[in-house]
């Protein structure tokens, strides 16, 4: 019998305890490595679209995330108070808060027997085959994930690994909010993206996460440095939007927001002799499309998959990295072009090319999941 594969994995969020379980579930031993104190993560919610709940699907994890998430009825868009007809009617989508989501990504690793080091920094991988941490240790492992974030130190380390990095005007403060009582009836159970483009682009995207909370999206230019802030200032996001008074003043009393500036990263190639980047190391993306998260499980997924099909791990390296290229690179080029041209104010802009990337099949999901996520005709 051949000896059991091992992974050493280099970071605790949504692409790395992806990874993780998918590879411990297909045999590997897995350790995964946490810089931070505890496995959490920081925000307020997320859209799991088609794609990652197939990828999710494979993993085991799609039950809890539809027990514990909500699909919204449709996405309608208002550009200036003007109703455009609503998108993605019965499309299966999910909306969950972050935190949810991780908990559960991180209870499935453990069940899988993930073995997780927290206040474990990665500092770089060994092509050859080994994880170096900031303590000087070296980890010898058959693979080293590293799924270490945007500014990943694993993929940083393998000079192989050429990266095209690009930062954007635009940024996002993310809050979660208790859902008041105004915004509580059927109508709200969706995501509406309301803009204003006049004097400058400020949207608020408003994504139900369930009966008792709201995730928004509040966007503006980082020019707009009021705007900007977090905790959210009321006045100006009020003056902007006043029949969202309500939640707005929620906003800004909310803890635990944050704002980020879009930025993309393009990593060629993905892996280096043993190490491989996955999620925001290997292909950040603007979030206009909502899929930075969903295209990492995705890959990840996909990862563990491939490797099982070939003996050889170069081999399956690449096999996997032909697979998932095409997919990753239109979803980042479209991302950018959405978030760029503001396509998305002048509603109708789930367009079928766009929705290719939601509507992705990976390659290990079986015909029975396929099944389980039907797309309506309109978004095919
Ligand atoms: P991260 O979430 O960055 O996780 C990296 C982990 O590694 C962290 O826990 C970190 O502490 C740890 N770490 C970092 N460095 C080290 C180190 N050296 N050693 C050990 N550990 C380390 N995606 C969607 O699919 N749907 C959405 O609706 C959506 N909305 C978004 C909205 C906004 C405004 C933004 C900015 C992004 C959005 N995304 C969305 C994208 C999504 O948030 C990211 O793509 C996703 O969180 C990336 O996951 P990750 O695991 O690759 O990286
Ligand atoms: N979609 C989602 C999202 O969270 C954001 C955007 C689009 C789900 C950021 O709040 O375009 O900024 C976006």
């Amino acid at each position: 019998m051949e000896a059991r594969r091992h992974a050493e994995v280099a970071g605790g969020g949504f692409a790395g305890l992806t990874a993780g379980i998918a590879l411990a579930k297909a045999g590997w031993s897995v350790r995964l490595h946490e810089q931070n104190d505890e496995l959490r993560d920081f925000g307020a919610g997320i859209l799991l679209w088609r794609n990652a709940m197939l990828a999710l699907e494979v993993i085991g994890v799609a039950p809890a995330i539809r027990a514990h998430g909500v699909v919204p009825d449709v996405y309608a868009t208002s550009l200036n108070g003007e109703m455009f007809p609503p998108e993605l009617g019965g499309y299966p989508y999910w909306a969950i808060t972050r935190p949810k989501l991780h908990e559960l990504l991180s209870q499935a690793a453990r069940d899988a027997g993930v073995e997780v080091v927290t206040g474990s920094e990665a500092v770089g991988a060994d092509p050859a085959g080994a994880l170096l941490l900031a303590d000087g240790t070296r980890l010898a492992a058959d693979l080293v994930v590293g799924a270490d974030g945007a500014g990943s130190a694993v993929r940083n380390s393998l000079p192989a690994l050429a990266q095209e990095r690009k930062k954007y005007q635009d940024g996002v403060c993310r809050v979660l909010v208790p859902r008041p009582a105004e915004f509580a009836g059927p109508e709200w159970n969706r995501v509406i993206d309301f803009w204003t483009l006049e004097p400058d682009a400020m949207r608020i995207l408003f994504i139900t996460t369930g009966p008792d909370t709201v995730y928004m999206g509040m966007m503006a230019s980082t020019a707009n440095e009021r705007a900007s802030r977090i905790p959210i200032d009321p006045e100006i996001w009020g003056e902007r939007f006043p029949h969202l008074k309500a939640v707005v003043d929620l906003a800004a009393e909310a803890t635990g927001g944050r704002h980020d500036a879009y930025q993309t990263n393009r990593v060629t190639p993905w892996s280096s002799g043993r190490a491989v980047v996955v999620g925001d190391a290997a292909h950040a993306m603007c979030p206009a499309l909502g899929q930075g998260a969903s295209v990492g499980i995705v890959n990840a997924v996909e990862l563990a998959h491939t490797l099982g099909q070939f003996d050889d791990i170069d081999e399956a390296l690449a096999a996997w990295e032909a697979k998932e290229r095409a997919m990753t690179d239109a979803a980042q080029a479209r991302s950018a072009y959405m978030a760029e041209t503001r396509t998305l104010a002048r509603g109708n802009g789930f367009t079928s090319e766009v929705m290719e990337t939601a509507n992705f099949v990976l390659d290990a999901a079986t015909p029975a999941q396929i099944a389980l996520y039907p797309v309506p005709e309109a978004n095919r």
